[in-house]
């Protein structure tokens, strides 16, 4: 077995200790970040998700093994981050009111910080209201809302209906697992993110279509 896949086995057990010797381990024998986080962490919890759905376990394992993923993710965080020192542009992240689901919302978030990005997290549960108010005190370019749940995309797209009234308003992302590329066309997001990769790249689509409307 090798330290990617003993990690994604660690992560299965719940046990953060070794998540965090391993994920040291990894590095030091070379991996990249992402091949830490998408072939151990994310390995990881793509075994759990099922294992919750079919009642083989409950939440108390389930957190057990987002906080081993969370470990894993504080080891490889100074390599994803170091990897691209400057800064793009400052995006404003959160999961919408009623929503507590946050190991998505962090793995976006370490990629958006990795590509660049000074990133404004708001946390879990988070009101529209405050989605107004921090774009009024942060000025980011991009806004960043994730939902896991199919009863928060309602809140979803309550929060960007009222975030395209907004008279300079940032561009909008959304992703989570309940999210569509359709879901997205239908409540007048700027652009929907499959996985936290693709955030980031889509991020830079953003910022290059912005710079081209500034220039134009
Ligand atoms: Co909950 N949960 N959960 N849960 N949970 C799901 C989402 C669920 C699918 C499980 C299931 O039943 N099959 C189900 C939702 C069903 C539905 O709505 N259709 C569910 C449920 C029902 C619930 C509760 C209602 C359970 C209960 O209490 N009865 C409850 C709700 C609480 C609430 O939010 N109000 C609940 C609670 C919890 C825990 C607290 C126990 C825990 C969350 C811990 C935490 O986040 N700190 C938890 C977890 C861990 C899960 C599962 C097992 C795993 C989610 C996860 O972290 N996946 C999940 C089952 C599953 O997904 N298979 C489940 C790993 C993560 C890397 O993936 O979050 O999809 P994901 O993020 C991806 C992409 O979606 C994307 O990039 C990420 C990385 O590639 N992405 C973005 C995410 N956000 C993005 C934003 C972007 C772009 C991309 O741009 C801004």
């Amino acid at each position: 077995m090798n330290v990617l896949e003993e990690i994604r086995d660690a992560v299965i057990d719940g046990n953060a200790i070794k998540v965090g010797e391993l994920s040291q381990k990894a590095i030091e024998e070379g991996c990249t970040a992402s091949q830490i986080l998408n072939d151990g962490l994310i390995a990881g919890m793509n075994v759990i998700g099922p294992r919750f759905k079919n009642n083989e376990i409950f939440i108390p394992e389930v957190l057990k093994s987002a906080r081993a993923m969370h470990t894993g993710m504080d080891v490889i965080k100074p390599q994803i981050v170091s990897s691209n020192i400057q800064e793009k542009g400052i995006i404003l992240i959160g999961t919408v009111a009623g929503d507590l689901h946050d190991i998505g919302k962090n793995m976006v978030i370490m990629m958006l910080e990795g590509s660049g990005y000074k990133v404004i997290d708001l946390g879990i549960n988070v009101a529209t209201d405050k989605f107004v108010e921090a774009i009024e005190q942060y000025k980011p370019q991009i806004v960043g809302l994730s939902a896991l749940l199919t009863t928060t995309m309602k809140q979803m797209k309550s929060t960007v209906e009222t975030l395209l009234t907004l008279e300079s308003r940032p561009k909008i992302i959304i992703g989570g697992a309940p999210i569509t590329q359709k879901f997205c066309n239908e409540i007048g997001a700027d652009a929907y993110a499959a996985d936290a990769a693709s955030a980031a790249e889509i991020a830079n689509m953003l910022m290059e279509s912005n710079a081209k409307a500034a220039g134009a």
